[in-house]
């Protein structure tokens, strides 16, 4: 978070975080070419030739009011494979949220729960509490024909009760509802601390 009281504007940062190819990228970009233009920045994507994100994705949008400031909101994906661990780090800088992209197919239960250790590793590294920090959890790829049950997602991802959301980002199914969330637990907790 960071406030410009000159422009009466507040910085929040959003980041999707989870395994490589969980959809994260994919989450973005459907958020981007659905939200009202005039209401969001051009999306940057760092990528390898194989569409695989390098450093970051990024993309911000204005919308409603906190206490008299306008909140400008950006969003990053972090690069989930197993190389960019710094990046990950540099990213998680001044986060306000996470939405936490776990990839639903059966062979990745291992990928997405090392992720989400180093996240919470990450997060105490910046001095939150990933029990009482603003997380989302979006199972995704849904369709997949072998995908786990959601309780046993649950069951091993979200041990904080967090909200959570079963999603086919591809299609762009749980991608604004996973967003909204977000945007309600990071505007909650912002407004008592402004
Ligand atoms: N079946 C299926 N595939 C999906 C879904 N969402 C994304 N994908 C595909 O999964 C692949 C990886 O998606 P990305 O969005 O690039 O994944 P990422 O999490 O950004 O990956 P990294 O940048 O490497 O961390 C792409 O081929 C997407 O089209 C989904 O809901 N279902
Ligand atoms: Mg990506």
């Amino acid at each position: 978070m960071f406030i410009n009281y000159g422009l009466n504007q507040i910085d929040l940062k959003i980041v999707y975080y989870g395994p490589g190819f969980s959809g994260k990228t994919t989450n973005l970009e459907w958020a981007h070419n659905n939200i009202d233009p005039s209401l969001r920045s051009d999306i940057l994507n760092l990528k390898t030739k194989e569409d695989r994100t390098i450093f970051f994705d990024f993309m911000q949008f204005e919308v409603g009011k906190i206490k008299g400031l306008t909140p400008k909101f950006n969003l990053y994906t972090v690069p989930g494979q197993d190389i960019y661990t710094v990046s990950r780090k540099i990213i998680l800088n001044g986060v306000d949220g996470i939405i936490y992209v776990a990839d639903s197919g059966e062979d990745r239960m291992r990928d997405n729960l090392f992720t989400l250790i180093d996240l919470v590793k990450n997060l105490r590294a910046n001095k939150h509490q990933v029990e009482e920090f603003p997380i989302i959890f979006q199972y995704n790829k849904r369709d997949l024909p072998r995908a786990l049950p959601v309780a046993t997602l649950r069951k091993t991802l979200n041990r904080f009760n967090a909200p959570e959301f079963e999603a086919c980002a591809m299609k762009g199914e749980g991608v604004f509802e996973s967003l909204k969330t977000a945007i309600e637990l990071v505007v909650n907790r912002v407004t008592k601390l402004v």
